[in-house]
């Protein structure tokens, strides 16, 4: 797989779940640095390396990002620090948008003025800029309808680093992920992916509410195939300022999900079925023939994915679970 080597990273929201899982994949061979608030990221989910470099701060402190950009002269900068939870930004679109949207804005803003010598800048948007429209698959070309302050900010800052990159001459590329899934995503939050609930809810034998009738379906991404799609984004010159599905085009009902993770872990979940969440979408999966042609092919079907993420919760619990 082509990787990132010998190069000084930034990633913003390190500590979380797909920043966390990139900066293992790339610790080895590189310099990282992680900026994270621990909102939602962990200081555990870090590998312990003296290539890290962590700070705890908010990436809406300007002044502290403009002197990290300054000071480090970054190769390559991950941007993924958001607040993820779709409700979180209902209940605070002004402070929600601050990070979600300002705060990176501000990151490109400082690398403009001060010509920062930066081989690419990517920034992680969501599936959630599709919003309801009913096209199938999605393709990046479709239209988007982003309904949450959430998939607002997603799409405008997907908008503002592209063309960023073509006014000012800055590398720049953006993802939109698909229901991304694996070891330490947080299930924390009720709007925590939903696989991160199913597994907490089978460690802790606890109740799990399926929404509606579980035919709701998604286009669930293993972790490890999403860090393949980041180097590859970065890596190839094809990119620039292109927009890319991250996804596998397989569609999985929320309903095959619950059976084929009992069938792995040989443990029943305890289900109750209540009504649809408001302002959720039935059907969703992505047409990812743009990510193919830079050389993406998703290695991991949904049963490898479940069964990996199952093996590290056991490996995580050792004698809890078995
Ligand atoms: C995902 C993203 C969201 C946004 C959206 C865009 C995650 C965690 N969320 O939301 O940020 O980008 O895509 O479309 O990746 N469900 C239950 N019970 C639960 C929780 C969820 O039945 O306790 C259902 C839920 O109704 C939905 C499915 O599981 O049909 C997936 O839910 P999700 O919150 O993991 O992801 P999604 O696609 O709603």
């Amino acid at each position: 797989m082509d990787k990132i080597k010998n190069s000084k990273i930034l990633i913003t929201g390190g500590a979380g779940f797909i920043g966390s899982n990139l900066a293992d994949a790339l610790i080895e061979d590189n310099e990282i640095v992680i900026v994270d608030d621990l909102s939602m990221g962990k200081i555990e989910n870090l590998p312990q390396s003296t290539h890290l470099h962590f700070f705890e701060h908010s990436i809406t402190d300007e002044e502290f990002m403009n002197r990290l950009l300054l000071n480090w002269k970054f190769d390559y900068i991950f941007l993924l620090a958001a607040v993820a939870s779709v409700a979180d930004t209902i209940v605070r679109p002004i402070e929600t948008h601050e990070v979600n949207q300002n705060a990176n804005l501000s990151i490109l803003e400082i690398i403009r003025v001060n010509q920062l010598p930066v081989k690419k800048i990517l920034f992680a948007s969501s599936a959630a800029v599709y919003g309801n429209m009913p096209e199938l698959p999605k393709r990046e070309e479709s239209n988007v309808d982003p309904q949450s302050p959430y998939a607002i900010d997603k799409y405008a800052t997907e908008r503002f680093t592209i063309n960023y990159g073509k006014l000012y001459g800055i590398p720049t590329v953006a993802t939109r992920f698909f229901n991304v899934y694996g070891p330490k995503q947080n299930p924390n939050s009720p709007y925590s992916g939903v696989l991160s609930l199913i597994s907490n809810a089978i460690k802790t034998d606890g109740m799990f509410s399926v929404f509606g009738d579980g035919e709701q379906t998604r286009d669930f991404v293993y972790i490890n195939d999403v860090i393949q799609a980041l180097n590859l984004l970065m890596l190839s010159d094809q990119t620039l300022f292109q927009v890319y599905n991250v996804a596998t085009s397989k569609v999985t009902s929320l309903n095959q999900v619950i059976n084929n993770f009992e069938a792995i872990s040989g443990k029943k979940l305890k289900v109750k079925y209540v009504s649809d969440r408001l302002g959720d979408i039935k059907n969703s999966y992505a047409d990812i023939s743009k990510i193919r042609s830079v050389g993406y092919k998703p290695q991991i079907s949904i049963l490898e994915g479940l069964r990996k993420y199952w093996d590290f919760l056991v490996d995580e619990n050792e004698g809890n679970l078995k």
